[in-house]
Order: structure tokens, then sequence, then C-alpha cells
């Protein structure tokens, strides 16, 4: 009999259908976009989805940066393992993502917006670089009642594992808090994300009322720089950086504060917090491939917490559990957009 899961991880954030297409100078000239990252999309930008689909053969992908996490912890974990919340929207493109993430054995929550459509992300790929340019809509209309109903809550109370995208900072703040005082509550798991440098950079208020519930931060060495330059913490040195972080004071204190602060093809850093004021720094090496076995690097990051917060969930050591990240993030680099492969591979 194979074994099945009990819904202990529960994630939420934006539901989003990316739009990836391969663009070149030129084009993210034409929308003011950088090469390498995410931004919400002003009313410049929202050209960008027609101009993809119409001129640069974009695909249709299953996108949001917590639900590819969500669909990669399902991927590792027994079936019916995960769960996850957002918003979409009454129409085609939600009934797209709820397929795909139904086909990962992903089970959706969603709360269906009556006005607003499924949420949408151009990214826009020139070598291994991506731009992600998101119109929100209808994600960004979740709303805390929906996450209290009693059917949802229950689900909220069965879980012993949250995992909350940063992206999910400019949308509902009471959500994010309402699982976070949840897991402080009852020593459950809160993990967070701080998935882009305009978060810590322009959200900083909504992310330092969460820091007191982290009990683990996931990180890129960008963002990680980001939080360093708008927290004023006077170093770029991502070691220091995280260390700073790990120290923040904790609401939690049966629980070690842990950062993860991911550096590409370089080793991730592993800061944990202790309760003497010290700290522990690890580094854990990345599993490289070829670069030509690349396909493209879109949702690596995402991939990478995905794999980490399902050894969380097993009960792992830490360095094992971010070695299950590395795993699946190079799985995901080989696939089109934040996907994984089948036939499923085991760790
Ligand atoms: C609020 N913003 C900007 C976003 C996102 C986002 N997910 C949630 N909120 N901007 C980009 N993404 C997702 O990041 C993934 C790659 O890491 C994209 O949908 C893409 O799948």
């Amino acid at each position: 009999m194979t074994s099945t899961g009990n819904y202990e991880l529960l994630c939420l954030e934006n539901p989003l259908l990316d739009i990836q297409g391969v663009g070149d100078e030129k084009l993210l000239e034409k929308y003011g976009l950088k090469a390498n990252d995410a931004i919400l999309a002003e009313e410049r930008h929202m050209g960008l989805y027609e101009d993809l689909l119409q001129n640069h053969d974009a695909k249709l992908i299953a996108g949001g940066a917590a639900q590819n996490t969500a669909r990669g912890a399902q991927y590792i974990l027994p079936p019916d393992s995960v769960i996850y919340i957002g918003c979409i929207g009454k129409d085609k493109y939600g009934e797209t993502l709820k397929d795909i993430c139904s086909k990962a054995g992903l089970r959706v929550e969603y709360r269906y917006d009556d006005e607003q459509p499924t949420g949408r992300c151009g990214v826009v790929i020139t070598g291994h670089n991506r731009s992600m340019c998101t119109d929100l809509a209808a994600a960004n209309c979740y709303k805390l009642d929906h996450l209290k109903s009693p059917e949802i809550w229950k689900l909220v109370e069965q879980a012993k594992v949250y995992y909350v995208g940063g992206f999910h900072l400019t949308v509902c703040v009471p959500a994010i808090l309402a699982l976070a005082e949840e897991a402080a509550a009852k020593n459950k798991v809160f993990i967070m994300n701080l998935s882009a440098p305009f978060i810590p950079q322009f959200f900083k208020g909504q992310l330092d009322q969460t820091s007191p519930y982290w009990d683990y931060l996931i990180g890129n060495e960008t963002e990680a720089l980001a939080y360093a330059e708008s927290h004023s913490l006077g170093t770029t040195d991502v070691k220091a950086i995280a260390k700073s972080i790990a120290s923040l004071p904790k609401k939690n204190t049966k629980r070690p504060r842990t950062v993860i602060i991911t550096q590409g093809t370089d080793p991730s850093i592993v800061v944990v917090g202790k309760e003497d004021g010290e700290v522990t720094i690890a580094e854990v090496p990345v599993h490289a491939i070829e670069k030509s076995r690349i396909c493209d690097t879109n949702g690596a990051g995402d991939a990478f917490a995905g794999g980490f917060v399902a050894g969380i969930v097993q009960g792992k050591p830490l360095e094992t559990s971010v070695d299950m990240g590395q795993w699946l993030a190079r799985l995901s680099i080989q696939e089109l957009g934040p996907s994984f492969p089948y036939p499923k591979q085991t760790y």
C-alpha cells in the first residue's frame, strides 16, 4: 500500500499563468524591463502579454512562485500532502491552472473573484536570464475571509507546515499573519521566501511585520542584498546579512530561526540562529550540470524551495533538506519553465 499524506503542508500566494517567450534586448527595452528581475506590471506593460504570444512564440505554463513550490513539494511527498491557496478569476486561464495542478497531484483551494481575470506573468527569456512582469488581477483579490471560512480554516488547522511566498506581501498581509500566528501559537513551522528584490525594497513594512514569525527564511543573493540595503545593515556580505536576519527577534522561541540564501551555482549559505545570540554557518554546494542541459532557469528558486520544504515536512536534517532543494532545482532547470520531469524521479 502506498502511504498518503495528510495535507501537512499548506502554501499561500498568487496563482498566475506564465506567458513565457524568448525575447531580446529590444523587447526588454520596449517595455523598460531589466534582463533579470520580477516586477508588478504598470499600464505601460499591458501590451507585453499579447506581444509575447503573437511575436515570441510564447508558451502558457502554470506559474505563481509559491504555486510552483507547492507543486515541487508534492512531486517529492506522498500523495495528498500539499494544499495551495490563492485567488483566480472565473475564466479559461484559471481552469488551465487548476488542471495543471490537479495533474501534479496538488490540491488547490482557490478563492474565485467575480470581476477580475486570472493573473498573468509575462516571462521574457534572454539567455540564462528571465524578466518577469506580473499583472496580478484576481491574484490581488485574495481575502482573509476565505482563509477564515470554516472549510478552509479546518485545512489550516490540520497542516503542520506553512509556506508563504513573499510576493503575497503585496496582496493580503492579514492572511499571512493569520497563518503565522497559528504556527507560533501551536509550535508549527512557518516558512517565508523573500521572492524578489522589490519586496524588501518597497514592501519593507509588510515584510517586517512577518519577520518575528519566520522559522525559515529563504532568499537568493540579490534579494539578500536588497534586504541589507533597505534595512541599512551596512554590509554586502551574504553571510553577514543571513546572520543578521537569523538574529532578529522571534515570536516562537521553541524553534531556532534558519536563513537559507541561494547563490546561483555558488554554494547556498545556511545560518541557524541560537538562543544565546550566536549562530552556526554552513555552506551547501549545488548540484551543478552542464550548461548545455539547462532548458531555462525560470522557477529554479521555486523548485529549490519545494525540495527544501518537502525535506522539512519529512523531518529530514537541515543539510539534507537543502540538498533536496538543490536536487529539485537541478531537475526543474532541465524543463520548460517551473516544471518537473515525468515519469517522476526519486531523490
Ligand atoms: C507579485 N508578483 C510579482 C508575483 C510574481 C510571481 N509569483 C507571484 N507573485 N512574479 C513572478 N512570479 C512567478 O515567479 C515564477 C518564477 O520564479 C512567475 O509566475 C514564475 O512562475
